[in-house]
């Protein structure tokens, strides 16, 4: 029998600071510990009005910018690291200031694991 839950395992997960009305982002390490990739393809929060994947990239001359992506995909038996300068979980438009020691509830969607609800503390 092939058991399909539980082999997605996030830890590390943490969140941006952030005012009313503003931005913020959170970070985590996705596990996979299965022999397939896994692909997580949205989030819903209620912190914030819309919530999206995004990367950071360098533009030409060093300008910082980031943009949504559609997905992500997670390795086989490896990781996926959303990490500040890289991919994150963008929040947009919070709807109450998030200050460090604050927890906000996230659900993540993946097409194989299916829903995830993770907790992540702002700091
Ligand atoms: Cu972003």
């Amino acid at each position: 029998m092939m058991l399909l839950m539980g082999f997605i395992d996030i830890a590390d997960i943490w969140a941006r600071p952030g005012v009313k009305r503003g931005n913020s982002a959170v970070y985590m390490v996705i596990r996979n510990n299965d022999t397939l990739p896994d692909t997580l393809y949205n989030a819903e929060s209620d912190i914030a009005k819309k919530v999206e994947i995004h990367m950071t990239m360098k533009h030409k001359g060093g300008r910082m910018g980031m943009h949504k992506v559609d997905y992500i995909v997670i390795p086989p038996k490896g990781e996926f690291k959303l990490e500040p300068g890289g991919y994150h979980i963008m929040l947009i438009n919070l709807n109450k200031p998030l200050r460090g020691g604050n927890r906000i509830n996230l659900t993540l969607y993946f097409k194989r694991a299916g829903k995830i609800e993770i907790t992540a503390e702002v700091k």
